[in-house]
């Protein structure tokens, strides 16, 4: 084989590898960006499947009171205002009647958008029950003395507040219920309902149960195993609202 054709020949040879080579590279290239594309929807895909029980408390715009949603889930958390952060469900806000009802725009301004809702959302299903309480933490007018005509007539009509239980997957209403409030401190238990292994409600009930002494006592284990441990930069106690 004379040199001038081996050369063609090789040349040929390392020609097409560095043709393989670099089709490689764009293979593995487009596999990349394809994987970057595709992850961050999955990852959204799993958050939204998160959400399996969302429960929605309501009580009337033109009031300018604060009323706080409560959960207690089968792991014996409670979730609340205080305690927005559960491994199973979460708080998305806490509402104080108008105080958190100024919203800012794009612009910078603020602007008034009268709403009185609490939500909290179950992000996993675990066998076991479930509390849902309403606490009527304050009415922001006691301190009116102007008002305390109004705020007799509240007293003996009350107002409604409401809790709606909607199961997303697949979509239910589980649960709409009004109780009316009319005092400081009221507290009152909507449901007790039960989920089986496959997330659905297998048993419910009305009967009360007294999540802010539970909570109570939950805060006072707290602060004991602190004790223990030497700790003695605690909160100064339990406080309930
Ligand atoms: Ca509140
Ligand atoms: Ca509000």
């Amino acid at each position: 084989m004379s040199t001038e054709r081996r050369n063609k020949i090789y040349g040929g040879r390392t020609a097409f590898i560095d043709l393989l080579f670099n089709v490689l590279i764009g293979f593995v290239f487009m596999f990349i960006l394809a994987f970057l594309l595709i992850n961050p929807i999955s990852k959204k895909k799993d958050i939204e499947e998160k959400a399996e029980y969302v429960i929605t408390m309501t009580w009337p715009k033109h009031l300018d009171d604060d009323l706080d949603l409560w959960l207690e889930t089968p792991d014996n958390k409670i979730v609340y205002f205080k305690n927005r952060e559960q491994p199973m469900a979460h708080l998305d806000r806490d509402d104080l009647g108008h105080r958190t009802d100024k919203i800012q725009t794009s612009t910078g301004e603020f602007i008034t958008f009268l709403d009185n809702k609490e939500r909290i959302t179950i992000r996993g299903v675990t066998r076991g029950e479930y509390t849902v309480a309403v606490h009527y933490y304050s009415n922001h007018r006691s301190g009116d003395h102007t008002d305390e005509e109004s705020n007799a007539k509240q007293y003996m009509e009350g107002f409604p507040v409401e809790v709606l239980i909607e199961k997303l997957n697949p979509y239910a209403v589980v649960d709409k219920h009004m109780i009316k409030f009319r005092y400081e401190g009221q507290m009152e238990t909507y449901i007790r309902f039960t989920l089986d292994a496959e997330g659905n409600v297998s048993d419910w009930n009305r009967a009360p149960k007294d999540l802010m002494k539970k909570d109570a006592e939950i805060q006072g284990r707290v602060l004991s195993n602190q004790y223990l441990n030497g700790n003695s930069q605690t909160n100064g106690g339990v406080s309930i609202p």
